[in-house]
């Protein structure tokens, strides 16, 4: 790969690798803890994003924060699920980018998480960028 190419790489924009919003399963901030653990377990997905009522970016949920919240000193607090909201569980400390950040911050952030949270410039959820589709654009470019 030349020096051109590789800056034709890193500099490019993100935005045709996004999944958008529509196909990506979310959850409110204001949901019960059970309804995120239906969602989780339906999509099939271990983590997934947490909205407010505007579409704003607020967080992630996962199967693991859930259940780790409901676990009580000898058994699991079911009615827990019920009783709670997703904001009381949710990781605030979200991997995001910009909609028109460019391949090389994407690919930086992708080493310590599987999934960017992709928002716009009023940090409205707009969709995702998962580390898979990064690796697979790299592995286009390395074959030629
Ligand atoms: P995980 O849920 O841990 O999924 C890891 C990988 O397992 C996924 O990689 C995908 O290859 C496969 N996988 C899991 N559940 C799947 C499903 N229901 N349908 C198809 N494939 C499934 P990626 O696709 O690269 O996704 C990386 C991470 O991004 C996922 O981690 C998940 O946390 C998030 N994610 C991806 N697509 C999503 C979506 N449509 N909605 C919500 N979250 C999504």
């Amino acid at each position: 790969m030349t020096k051109l190419e590789k800056e034709e790489i890193l500099d490019h924009e993100i935005s045709e690798l996004i999944i958008p919003s529509q196909k990506v399963a979310i959850v409110q901030e204001g949901n019960t803890l059970e309804h995120a653990l239906l969602v989780l377990i339906k999509s099939g997905y271990s983590a997934i994003p947490v909205l407010d009522r505007d579409y704003k970016l607020k967080g992630l949920v996962s199967t693991t924060l859930i259940l780790d919240s409901i676990l009580g000193l000898e058994k699991i607090e079911y009615d827990n699920l019920s009783a709670h909201k997703v904001e009381e569980v949710m990781d605030t400390k979200v991997a995001r980018i910009m909609e028109n950040g460019i391949f090389f911050k994407a690919l930086e952030l992708s080493i310590n998480h599987p999934f960017l949270c992709v928002v716009n410039e009023e940090g409205v959820f707009t969709g995702i960028l998962t580390r898979k589709s990064i690796l697979a654009i790299i592995h286009r470019h390395l074959k030629h």
